[in-house]
């Protein structure tokens, strides 16, 4: 139990005691996180949080400037994403964008059920949970993609509309939404298709000349995309976005009775502006061609870890289709503990592969690759 201290202290004693604290926790840079889509910020990024850091989104009219620039990226994503009637809002991150757009699915069709991969991250649950949505879950193939075939059995008269995922959480594959397009077609539905960490990479890895399957608003029944600049963006959390096609405006706005601009698209009402200020900084130092570079390195690491760990003996479940990287193991929840508390390595972990999961953000090289196969092997032996 604390209590509230009766007085101040001196800011250095604070600030002491917060850098002695911040020690005691990992920084990207160590290459000792290796399981999250978090990376190292851009330092443009921290900055504009310093210069923003009291101005709000919530209504449209008090910065307007912070506003304009908003519109300006969601414009410049929405080109990016091949759409030319999209707007949208900047949220708290991929959770919030999901759980709009699952809202979004129901407003359009006035029905509960949605259908959704059945490895769709966990959010979606939340949505249901929360009573947004009812789910169905659709089968997946070897690889983790949506089974078309699945999907188009679960429709019926309740149906609101199909949620697609475009690199998934557990193997970083891409479901193929062009196919669910045609389903959606033929059965008058929309779709939702999460792109939280594929939005900012998939274009990329196309211009790099890799095959990547449509998944965004270039076809018409793609109603919503999320995307998530804390991820592949390079901006610090919470920064997420949830983009629309713009005649859905009226059906899913919230109102907001006392703000000049009356209407929100968001669960938060209160919105930092530092987040779409911070990307729009990032995308103008960086260009197309710098996030290009970008996920060519992430690309390269990612060959180069696959390679090590089969040659150090280990299954890789899944070919990565992008920056996932799974390592099978028996137990795969005990040995990502144990990295964590004997080598100070934190990596995700997949129940369904049985597999630690290695996310290759721009922040893992190879010598973290190195170190984190030199403790897994440890931590397996001591385990035997
Ligand atoms: N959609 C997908 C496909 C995701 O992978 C995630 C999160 C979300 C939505 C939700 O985004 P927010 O967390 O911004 O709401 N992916 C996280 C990640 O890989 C989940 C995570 C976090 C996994 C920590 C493992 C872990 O150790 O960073």
């Amino acid at each position: 139990m604390y209590s509230f201290p009766e007085e101040g202290k001196a800011v250095k004693e604070i600030l002491e005691e917060i850098y002695a604290m911040r020690k005691g926790d990992p920084s990207t840079e160590e290459g000792t996180i290796l399981g999250t889509m978090i990376t190292t910020p851009h330092d443009l990024a921290i900055k504009v949080m310093e210069v923003y850091a009291a101005s709000t989104l919530s209504d449209p009219y008090i910065f307007e400037n912070a506003y304009k620039i908003e519109r300006e990226v969601i414009s410049m994503i929405s080109d990016l994403l091949g759409g030319s009637d999209i707007v949208g809002s900047f949220t708290s991150g991929g959770s919030e964008a999901n759980m709009l757009g699952a809202y979004m699915l129901r407003k359009i069709s006035g029905k509960k059920y949605v259908i959704a991969p059945k490895t769709a991250h966990f959010s979606f649950i939340k949505a249901e949970n929360l009573g947004i949505i009812r789910l169905k879950f659709a089968e997946v193939d070897e690889k983790l993609r949506v089974v078309p075939e699945s999907v188009e059995r679960l429709i019926d008269d309740d149906t609101a509309g199909i949620i697609g995922v475009a690199v998934n959480t557990d193997a970083g594959t891409v479901d193929p939404i062009e196919e669910l397009a045609e389903i959606a077609q033929q059965y008058d539905l929309h779709i939702y298709v999460d792109a939280a960490l594929g939005g900012l990479l998939l274009p990329f890895m196309k211009i790099l000349g890799r095959k990547i399957p449509r998944f965004d608003f270039s076809l018409e029944r793609v109603v919503g995309i999320g995307v998530d600049p804390h991820k592949f963006g390079l901006v610090p959390p919470p920064a997420g976005m949830f983009l629309f096609r713009e005649w859905l405006s009226d059906k899913i706005a919230f109102e907001a009775p006392y703000y000049i601009g009356g209407k929100q698209f968001t669960l938060t009402s209160t919105r930092p502006a530092w987040p779409p200020i911070a990307f729009w900084a990032v995308i103008n130092a960086l260009g197309k061609r710098g996030f290009v570079r970008l996920t060519e390195k992430c690309l390269r690491v990612t060959s180069y870890a696959r390679k090590r760990i089969e040659e150090e003996g280990f299954e890789v479940p899944i070919e990565p289709e992008t920056i996932i990287v799974n390592i099978r193991v028996k137990n795969p929840r005990k040995v990502a503990m144990d990295l964590k508390r004997k080598h100070g390595i934190s990596i995700g972990f997949s129940q369904r592969l049985s597999s630690l999961r290695l996310v290759v953000m721009p922040h893992v090289n190879e010598e973290a690759i190195e170190r984190l196969l030199t403790s897994l092997k440890k931590v397996l032996d001591e385990r035997e």
